[in-house]
């Protein structure tokens, strides 16, 4: 892959022990000069050019002191999938307004939000759709990242913090089943597509789908070609095993209906 370029001196990276933390450490060092890493814990000892700052998303002065000096932030901390809405709440929505009010305070003009395809995970699979649709939420989840988005979108408007909404679809190492081959977002294609974020010259308050270049697709990213993200990665080479090892979708089921998969159907909690 092209070397990207070293746009930031000091990048903030939350989430950093999570799955696509993981994958990314490495990565997002070639953005940089200096990656400042932060989770609750687990993020080990930190390598050649890493800094660590943990902190709990839900305790702004712990918030403040981990995006104090950084020149950007890649966002990807919080509550990962459907849940009870307590946690939601503190991690992915107390979480999100903390990390914007300390982005003011201390100057960051730049942020990549991972927000998720279950922002609009009830549309329906026979639909395409792009940026200026509607949210329509698919659970608790999906309207903490829907509130995240729009609270960027304030940001925006009344301080110029510009903000990537990156609504990643399903980023793994490999499809995990059938709906997947559409929602696949291959951990290279990620890496790219931050990059991107990090340096297009104006990014603005932009929504993306976060998606390799598969065949089957029921997003259209032409809203924010001004991103210039290029997908290199496809979903395809993977169609033939993934159908040989999983069966034909019963139509009646709403996770075969809804773009947002099993989601919509989880909890409560
Ligand atoms: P993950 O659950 O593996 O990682 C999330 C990380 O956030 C964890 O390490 C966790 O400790 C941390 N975290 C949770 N609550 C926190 C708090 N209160 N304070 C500080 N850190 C906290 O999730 P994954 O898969 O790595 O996803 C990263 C981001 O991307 C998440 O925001 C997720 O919603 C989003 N996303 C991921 C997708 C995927 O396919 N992996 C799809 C769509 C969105
Ligand atoms: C998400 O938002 C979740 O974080 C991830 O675990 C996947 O389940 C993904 O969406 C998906 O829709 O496949």
């Amino acid at each position: 892959m092209k070397t990207p370029m070293k746009t930031h001196h000091r990048l903030l990276l939350t989430g950093a022990a999570g799955g696509l933390g993981t994958a990314l450490r490495d990565r997002l060092k070639a953005n940089c000069e200096t990656l400042r890493l932060s989770d609750k814990s687990g993020v080990g000892e930190a390598q050649d050019g890493e800094e660590i700052v943990l902190a709990d998303l839900a305790n702004a002065a712990e918030v403040d002191a981990m995006v104090a000096g950084v020149d950007a932030i890649v966002h990807l901390g919080g509550i990962s999938v459907e849940a009870a809405f307590g946690p939601i709440l503190q991690a992915n929505i107390l979480g999100v307004y903390n990390l914007y009010e300390a982005a003011r305070k201390h100057g960051v003009k730049r942020v990549v939000f991972a927000s998720s395809n279950h922002v609009t995970g009830f549309y329906k699979q026979s639909e395409t759709i792009h940026a200026d649709h509607p949210a329509r939420p698919d659970g608790l989840y999906g309207v903490s990242k829907a509130f995240g988005e729009d609270l960027s979108r304030f940001y925006f408007d009344r301080y110029g913090i510009e903000t990537a909404c990156v609504r990643i679809g399903s980023s793994f190492p490999e499809p995990k089943d059938r709906r997947m081959l559409a929602t696949w977002l291959s951990f290279d294609d990620l890496h790219r597509l931050i990059s991107a974020c990090l340096s297009t010259p104006v990014l603005g308050h932009s929504i993306i789908f976060g998606m390799s270049d598969n065949a089957v697709t029921w997003w259209d990213n032409s809203r924010a070609r001004h991103i210039g993200y290029v997908p290199q990665d496809s979903s395809d080479v993977f169609r033939e095993a993934v159908y040989a090892r999983t069966s034909a979708p019963d139509l009646d089921d709403p996770a075969a209906v809804y773009q947002g998969g099993a989601f919509v159907k989880a909890g409560p909690f």
